[in-house]
């Protein structure tokens, strides 16, 4: 990726944004970074400011290959976040509780399908990626980009899902 995708330094919003979304993507987490390199941060406090993002992006990089993102759901809705940020390649679990219902995800918004260009195979299809009750299923976004999921089954299940 570019080296100023994140622009951590020109739009903190959108940086703090990140490192939220980065936690739950298995990026470095903020608590044990901050242990670890305690005086690590003092001295990056000195450095320019140009160094001090690209000290940020090489520790997110690092991470990004850590364990996959999860989607959760329960009979009729999302039940966990409904707006992720993560790197390309990650993988991400949707899982459906085990008392939960039958959901058919794919790409869209409000229960209407809607293909988009790079987005999984699994969910760029009208047939949508069947899920049922307990089921787990990994899918991997490799290409960056907004994607919107939905369930055609319940139009008030969406999710968003920011490629970086
Ligand atoms: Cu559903």
């Amino acid at each position: 990726m570019p080296r100023y995708a994140h622009s951590h330094g020109r739009y903190p919003t959108l940086c703090s944004a990140h490192r939220w979304s980065s936690a739950i993507a298995g990026c470095s987490n903020t608590t044990t970074t901050s242990g670890a390199n305690g005086p690590m941060r003092k001295y990056m406090m000195s450095l320019s400011l140009a160094g001090v993002i690209a000290l940020t992006l090489a520790a997110c990089g690092g991470s990004s290959t850590s364990g996959p993102t999860i989607i959760t759901m329960g009979t009729s809705t999302f039940t966990g976040s409904t707006s992720l940020t993560i790197h390309q390649g990650t993988t991400v679990k949707f899982a459906d509780a085990a008392s939960g219902a039958t959901h058919i995800l794919m790409m869209g918004a409000n229960g209407m399908y809607g293909g988009m260009m790079g987005a999984p195979n699994m969910l760029n299809s009208s047939m949508g990626m069947t899920i049922s009750p307990g089921q787990t299923m990994m899918v991997t976004f490799t290409t960056p980009g907004t994607y919107h999921i939905t369930c055609s089954i319940h139009p008030d299940m969406n999710v968003t899902i920011t490629v970086r």
